[in-house]
């Protein structure tokens, strides 16, 4: 198996939001990574890594998912963690409409229980349908629901906007959630 650049990605991802102790990488408190351990960790695992082409694969993601600090010494993942760090986002008002992908066969669990985090740490929105679809395509045949963004704000429910636009919550209460006709 070749490590092409969406193979590396998928393994970044891995560690920098799941399993950072697979490689035996450490994140700190906000998820972020030593760059110069990651790509230490990385290559031990058989995976060419190293920092241009590292740079490259971070500028090139198709969503943005991984971050640098300033001097890019550190690097984290932007949104979609399970494992114990805090973002500190801050909380920011949403559109009036979010979409959210999933796939047919969640439905009547979502209906009885509303949209859950499952193991991430928020339930995952986006703003456009295009990424819903694609996000609900990975479970399944995928169906898009409708969140009425603007009354669960108005509510006092709090969103997120993660560096990468994903829109994150805690919780999606089936009343803010319109299923498409079946
Ligand atoms: C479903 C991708 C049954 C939910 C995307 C989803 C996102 C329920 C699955 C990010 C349920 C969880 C996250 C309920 C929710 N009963 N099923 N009550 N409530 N679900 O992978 O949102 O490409 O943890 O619909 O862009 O699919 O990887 O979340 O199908 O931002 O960067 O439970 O992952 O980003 O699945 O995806 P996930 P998600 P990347």
């Amino acid at each position: 198996m070749t490590w092409d650049d969406i193979r590396v990605s998928k393994f970044l991802a891995l560690v920098l939001r799941h399993k950072p102790e697979e490689i035996g990488l450490h994140l700190d408190a906000h998820g972020w990574a030593q760059v110069d351990e990651l790509l230490q960790a990385v290559s031990r695992k058989g995976c060419p890594l190293d920092f241009s082409r590292l740079n490259s694969i971070v500028k090139n993601n198709d969503k943005k998912r991984f971050q640098f600090n300033d001097d890019r010494s550190k690097i984290r993942a932007a949104q979609g963690h399970s494992t114990d760090i805090d973002l500190n986002l801050k909380p920011a008002q949403p559109p009036d409409l979010l979409y959210h992908g999933t796939a047919t066969r969640f439905v009547d669990s979502i209906k009885q229980l509303g949209l859950q985090k499952q193991k991430r740490h928020h339930v995952h929105l986006s703003a456009r349908i295009e990424t819903a679809i694609e996000v609900g395509k990975r479970y399944g045949k995928p169906l898009v629901l409708n969140v009425n963004s603007r009354q669960m704000a108005a509510d006092g429910y709090q969103f997120f906007l993660s560096d990468n636009s994903v829109w994150l919550t805690d919780h999606v209460p089936v009343q803010y959630i319109e299923f498409p006709e079946s």
